[in-house]
């Protein structure tokens, strides 16, 4: 009997003077290891002065999932109009009040991190009380089953490679029982962000933020009791993904 495939995950981040420059990550089977860690090398851009790749057997097969979150797309003249959509449709649809919802947006967009500057990792907050709960924490282990293909497709339909590794980890938050994410990128040459939520999908918003600003993040709605688990599952379970839908 054939022995089952081995899967590796490979996380690649690249900084400059201590700045994050460029991160992704890919789940493999062995045998496209050195393909991936090259590319993954290649991968940054802009300058950048230390690079790490980590590469990780995995201890369990991912569990693979047929359909990303549906993508939905809305683009708008000015921001002020995206920050009420946000604080309108997170309040209408998945009952995350206003008062909660305003001013976290309005400090992602000033940097989110109580240090100052951007958070690396996600704020998890509770969607009932707008409690912040955890901070920096980072959703891992997540890609698709034919990354190749996916990206080809998705950028046939003008998204982007940001797209496909964002609606990945969206995807896999849904599943792991986040409530609702926002996110806005902290590059400041990247405008386009999303909202996503099992109920609402993946809603891609363009522009999000204005051109240059340098600040973003991503912040998690959680259910409080659900915390722990959400943490592991976010950090522990593997999850490869079949299709994208769009
Ligand atoms: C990031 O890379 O920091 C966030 C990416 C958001 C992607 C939005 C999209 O293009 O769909």
């Amino acid at each position: 009997m054939d022995k089952p495939a081995e899967y590796y995950s490979v996380r690649m981040r690249t900084t400059l003077e201590g700045k994050h420059i460029s991160g992704q990550e890919r789940i493999v089977k062995k045998e496209d290891l050195p393909k991936v860690i090259l590319e993954l090398h290649q991968r940054p851009k802009r300058e950048w002065d230390f690079q790490t790749i980590k590469v990780e057997k995995l201890k369990e097969p991912p569990k693979i999932i047929e359909k990303s979150l549906p993508i939905k797309d809305y683009k708008f003249s000015c921001i002020p109009l995206v920050k009420n959509f946000i604080v309108g449709i997170l309040e209408s649809e998945l009952g995350i009040k206003r008062e909660i919802v305003k001013p976290l947006l309005e400090k992602l967009y000033k940097g989110i991190n109580p240090q100052g500057g951007n958070l690396p990792g996600a704020l998890l907050v509770d969607y009932k009380s707008g409690e912040i709960l955890a901070e920096g924490i980072r959703t891992i282990l997540f890609d698709w089953v034919d990354r190749e293909r996916i990206e080809k497709h998705l950028l046939e339909k003008g998204y982007t490679e940001r797209t496909l590794d964002a609606l990945a980890l969206a995807t896999k938050n849904a599943l792991c029982g986040v409530v609702a994410e926002i996110c806005i990128s902290d590059d400041p040459d990247y405008t386009v962000g999303y909202i996503s939520s099992p109920r609402l999908g993946y809603i891609r918003i363009s522009p999000i933020k204005d051109k240059n600003l340098p600040f973003g993040g991503r912040i998690y709605f959680v259910e409080r009791k659900s915390l722990e688990k959400i943490i592991h599952c976010l950090r522990k379970k593997p999850i490869l993904i079949k299709e994208a839908q769009i």
